[in-house]
Parts: C-alpha cells; sequence; structure tokens
C-alpha cells in the first residue's frame, strides 16, 4: 500500500483497509524498517515510503513477477557462492522448468572458463534460471543468446537505456560489459537433463574494482538513476519468455536471427577472434540461425565461430 501512495498514507487509513489495530500496522512498519526499507512516520499525516531504497527480498520479487513459468518456482538468498551453483543443486533435485535463483551477494560468482564475476551486494541482478528444454545438447548455448536478447529488453523496458550485444554472452552500454550470461548444462546421452542460464546486470554499482574498471559499467552509471532490481527481474523474465517461446519454434535462431543481429554491437566491426588453435581478425557479419557467428577474413573466407571455444575483441578496445 505504502508503494502504490502517493504521499502520505494515514494508519487510520491503513487500519481500515487491512482490517488490523493500529498497533499491528505499527508492527508491520517496524519490521519493514528492519528489513531495510526507510519509512517516515509524521505524526497526523501517517507513513511514507521514501523511495530511491532498492531491496531485494522475496516479496519485492514475487510482487515483480508476472510470468507463465519463468521465476514461476522462486529460491531468494541474501548471500550465496553462486545462484548458477544453487540452480543446478536444486534442478538436480529436481527443480521445475522455470525455477529461478536469485540472490543480493554472490562470494563466488563464476564468469566463463573459470573466471571470476563480481558481485557485490545490493548492487546487481544475480540470478540463473531451470530450463528442462526438450533440445538437442548441441542447441543449449543458443540458449544464452536467447538470454541476452531478454536481458536487453528487459534494461529498456525497466530503465529507458538501449544496450548491444556483445556475441556471444556480454550486453553492453557505452562499449562497456553491463551484463554477462553463463550457460551451464548436464546432458544424459543425447537429450539435456537441465540448463541452468546464469545472468549478472550490474546495476546500481557506483564503482568497479581496478581490475574490471575498464570494461564494466552499470545503470546507474549509464543513466544517472536507481533502477529497481526486482522490477528489472520481472522484465527480463518476460522477455525471455516471449524469446524462449519464438527459439523453440525452430529450436534455433531463425525466428530471431534479425533482432539478434539489429542488436549486436560487433555487427559489421572488425573483430580478433582468440581461438584454440591461433587468432585472426576479420568482419564480423552476424549470426547465422545455429547461433554461430559468422567472421570474414581477409582473404576471403567466412569462417563459423562457434561460442565456447574463442573470445571475440575488437580491434581497438573490449567491443
Ligand atoms: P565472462 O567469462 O565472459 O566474463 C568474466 C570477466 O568479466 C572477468 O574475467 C572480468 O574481466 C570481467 N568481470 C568480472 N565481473 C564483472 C562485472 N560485474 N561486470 C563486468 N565485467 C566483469 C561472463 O563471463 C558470465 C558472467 C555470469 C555471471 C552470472 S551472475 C549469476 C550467475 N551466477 C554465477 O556464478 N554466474 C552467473
Amino acid at each position: 500500500m505504502l508503494k502504490e501512495a502517493d504521499g502520505y498514507l494515514s494508519g487510520q487509513e491503513i487500519c481500515g483497509r487491512l482490517n488490523v489495530s493500529r498497533t499491528a500496522v505499527w508492527k508491520v512498519i517496524r519490521q519493514l524498517e528492519a528489513e531495510g526499507y526507510r519509512i517516515e512516520a509524521v505524526r497526523n499525516r501517517g507513513y511514507r515510503l521514501e523511495k530511491g531504497t532498492d531491496l531485494l527480498n522475496r516479496a519485492e520479487l514475487e510482487s515483480s513477477i508476472r510470468t507463465k513459468w519463468a521465476g514461476k518456482t522462486l529460491l531468494y538468498f541474501d548471500e550465496t557462492d553462486s545462484t548458477n551453483t544453487e540452480a543446478k543443486k536444486a534442478a538436480e533435485a529436481g527443480a521445475p522448468h522455470g525455477t529461478l535463483a536469485v540472490a543480493d551477494f554472490q562470494s563466488m560468482g563464476k564468469g566463463r572458463r573459470g573466471r571470476s564475476w563480481a558481485s557485490p551486494h545490493g548492487a546487481g541482478v544475480w540470478m540463473s534460471l531451470v530450463q528442462r528444454p526438450q533440445l538437442h545438447p548441441s542447441c543449449a548455448s543458443m540458449l544464452t543468446l536467447v538470454a541476452a536478447l531478454a536481458v536487453s529488453d528487459g534494461i529498456r523496458s525497466a530503465c529507458g537505456l538501449e544496450t548491444r550485444i556483445k556475441w556471444p554472452n556480454d550486453v553492453v552500454a557505452g562499449g562497456r560489459k553491463v551484463c554477462g550470461i553463463l550457460t551451464e548444462m548436464s546432458t544424459e546421452l543425447e537429450c539435456i537433463n537441465y540448463v541452468v542460464t546464469g545472468i549478472g546486470v550490474n546495476v546500481n554499482n557506483e564503482a568497479f574494482p581496478e581490475e574490471i574498471a575498464q570494461v564494466a559499467t552499470s545503470l546507474r552509471m549509464e543513466t544517472g538513476g536507481s533502477v529497481s532490481r526486482s522490477r528489472l527481474i520481472g522484465a527480463i523474465l518476460e522477455a525471455y519468455e516471449r524469446y524462449y517461446a519464438r527459439f523453440m519454434e525452430y529450436r534455433d535462431m531463425t525466428e530471431l536471427l534479425e533482432e539478434y543481429n539489429g542488436r549486436l554491437a560487433n555487427y559489421q566491426n572488425e573483430v580478433r577472434v582468440l581461438a584454440p588453435g591461433g587468432e585472426y581478425t576479420g568482419t564480423a557479419l552476424g549470426i547465422d540461425k545455429a547461433g554461430e557467428l559468422l567472421v570474414k577474413t581477409g582473404d576471403g573466407r567466412t569462417e563459423r565461430v562457434i561460442s565456447g571455444e574463442v573470445s571475440v575483441r575488437g580491434i581497438y578496445g573490449y567491443v
């Protein structure tokens, strides 16, 4: 009620609407304050929730997630090592398609290939989605691309910022990384047991540790304002459901090709491909329906770059 109220809401009004005593209202207000909400209480006027405190908790998430399946089963942690690890644990124990693990802080946030992901308290969206798609295991890595589109849409609807996608797993703003995505899976024979898509979005960070200051940015640093993480999570999940449905129609990027290439940060740019067998440069032509990046090399050949094996860098910088 405080969130919806425009200004002060009198204690009496709250009592009346909820049919509880003033003492009961006062107790809940104290409890909300203990959880971190800042509530102003003024005699004869009532209570007012101070805006701009971005709290993440189960109640905030439940009121922001309006999806059909993504995030319908919710695991919330004030603190954990990694939400990908939590999601995998839950999936091993039978968690349904759409189970979402969210944390306010990760002590061992993971990037790809053993790298780490800085996940400070209260600053970002650190979440992982369990999925059980009927897909060949070789197709699962495309879910990273689906997630990148969803994050880009979610950011736009939560705060209006336009972002681009750096193939395969980053969302960038102003040439810096605002989001990283890590997809992991468990397979059995030719089937997927489950896929976990981990999404890390820097939201309210005001600065970054020196090692990543050159590559990282946050929504706050780009827009100058604070963004509600639970709203952003709700918006990303809604977009994810839409893109996922379109992806599953062909079980590849056919339906999403145009949108993805339209947002590709390295589109028609010179890129440096760091592959296990060596390094080469070329022009990024966009992805194909299998989600591979097509790179035209100097001698006129078109290489198909498969994610997972390589890193792609701009010639002059990170994008
Ligand atoms: P990546 O391997 O592409 O990127 C990791 C690299 O990015 C690091 O080596 C570092 O240079 C840089 N980096 C580290 N932290 C940040 C940050 N907060 N912002 C920008 N750049 C950073 C990307 O891996 C995949 C990251 C997925 C993170 C999510 S969070 C929820 C889930 N749980 C989990 O443990 N990981 C995923």
